[in-house]
C-alpha cells in the first residue's frame, strides 16, 4: 500500500528544485577561473592599464550597481503586485486601479532624477579625462591612415625637426611603446578619412578626424601589453588597422627609441599629411566606405 504524500509536497519539491538550481549556479561560478571571476567583478571590462582607466572602470561598475539596484526594486514590486492582487476566485475581478496621480508623478520624476544623476556624473568624468596638462612628459603624434597607424615620438627629437617614428602597413602591425607612470599626450591626426584610436586596455577611444587635431592624455600605470585597433569603419581594410601597445620601464623606453634610430626609423617631424599610399601599404585600392 502506497503512502499518501501530504498536499504540501508539491511546494516542497519546487523548493528543493530551486535550492538545487541555486546550488548548481553557485558551484558553476565557483568553478570559474579567477580570471573569469575578475571579469565578472569588472562587468566584462578589461583590466585597466592607466590611471584614467581605473576611474572609467569605477564609473562603469557603479553605473551597473545603480542600474541593478533599480532593477531589483522594480522587479520586486512587479512580482509583489502580480502575487498580492491576483484573481483569487473564478467569478471575481481584482480591484482595478487607474489614474493614481501620486504614483504617476513618482514614476515620471524618479527616472528623470536617475538620468540627470547619470548625465552629471558622465559629464564630470568626461571633462576630467579630456583635460590637458600644461606639460605632459611625452607627446606622441598618432596618424591614422588607410589602413594602419604611424606613431611619431615628436618630443624625442634626434636632430632639428626630426623624430623617431614607427609605421604599420596592411601586412605589418606596428607597436606603440610607452613608458610606465609617465603622462603621455596623444595628438590624433588623419590624412584621409575618420578613424578611431582605441587601446582596449585603456578603456578609452577617440575619433581621428581629417582637418583637425584631437588630443587626450593618459598615464599608463602598469607594465604590460595591450591591443589597439581602429574603432570606426574606415574602408575596405578597416579590420587590418591593428596595433600593439607595450608599456615598459623608462630604461626600456629609451632603449626602444635608440633601436628605432639605429634602424633608421627617423623622419621629418611632424609627418602630418604624409599619406601612405595603398601601393606602399601593399594593398589594392578598392575604394571603401568614406
Ligand atoms: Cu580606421
Amino acid at each position: 500500500m502506497g503512502v499518501q504524500l501530504p498536499r504540501r509536497s508539491g511546494v516542497s519539491r519546487a523548493r528543493l528544485a530551486l535550492a538545487v538550481g541555486m546550488g548548481a549556479g553557485v558551484l558553476t561560478l565557483a568553478g570559474c577561473s579567477s580570471e573569469t571571476q575578475d571579469a565578472w567583478k569588472r562587468v566584462a571590462m578589461p583590466e585597466p592599464g592607466t590611471e584614467e582607466g581605473i576611474r572609467i572602470l569605477d564609473f562603469w561598475v557603479n553605473s551597473w550597481i545603480a542600474a541593478m539596484a533599480t532593477g531589483v526594486v522594480v522587479w520586486a514590486l512587479m512580482f509583489w503586485v502580480v502575487w498580492r492582487y491576483r484573481r483569487r476566485h473564478e467569478d471575481e475581478v481584482p480591484v482595478q486601479t487607474r489614474y493614481n496621480l501620486p504614483l504617476e508623478i513618482f514614476y515620471t520624476i524618479a527616472p528623470i532624477i536617475m538620468v540627470l544623476v547619470f548625465f552629471a556624473q558622465t559629464v564630470r568624468l568626461q571633462t576630467d579625462l579630456n583635460e590637458l596638462s600644461d606639460s605632459p612628459d611625452h607627446t606622441v603624434e598618432v596618424v591614422g591612415q588607410q589602413w594602419s597607424w604611424t606613431f611619431n615620438y615628436v618630443d624625442e627629437p634626434v636632430a632639428d625637426g626630426m623624430n623617431v617614428y614607427e609605421s604599420g602597413t596592411g601586412s605589418y602591425i606596428p607597436t606603440l611603446v610607452l613608458p610606465v607612470d609617465e603622462t603621455v599626450r596623444f595628438r590624433l591626426v588623419s590624412p584621409d578619412v575618420i578613424h578611431s584610436f582605441w587601446i582596449t586596455g585603456f578603456l578609452y577611444k577617440r575619433d581621428v578626424i581629417p582637418g583637425r587635431v584631437n588630443e587626450f592624455e593618459v598615464t599608463p600605470n602598469r607594465v604590460g601589453e595591450f591591443k589597439g585597433k581602429c574603432a570606426e569603419l574606415c574602408g575596405s581594410y578597416h579590420s587590418r588597422m591593428l596595433f600593439d601597445v607595450q608599456v615598459v620601464s623608462r630604461e626600456d623606453y629609451d632603449a626602444y627609441l635608440q633601436d628605432q634610430i639605429d634602424a633608421g626609423f627617423v623622419s621629418e617631424s611632424p609627418v602630418t599629411g604624409n599619406k601612405i599610399t595603398t601601393e606602399q601599404a601593399g594593398l589594392e585600392d578598392e575604394g571603401g566606405t568614406e
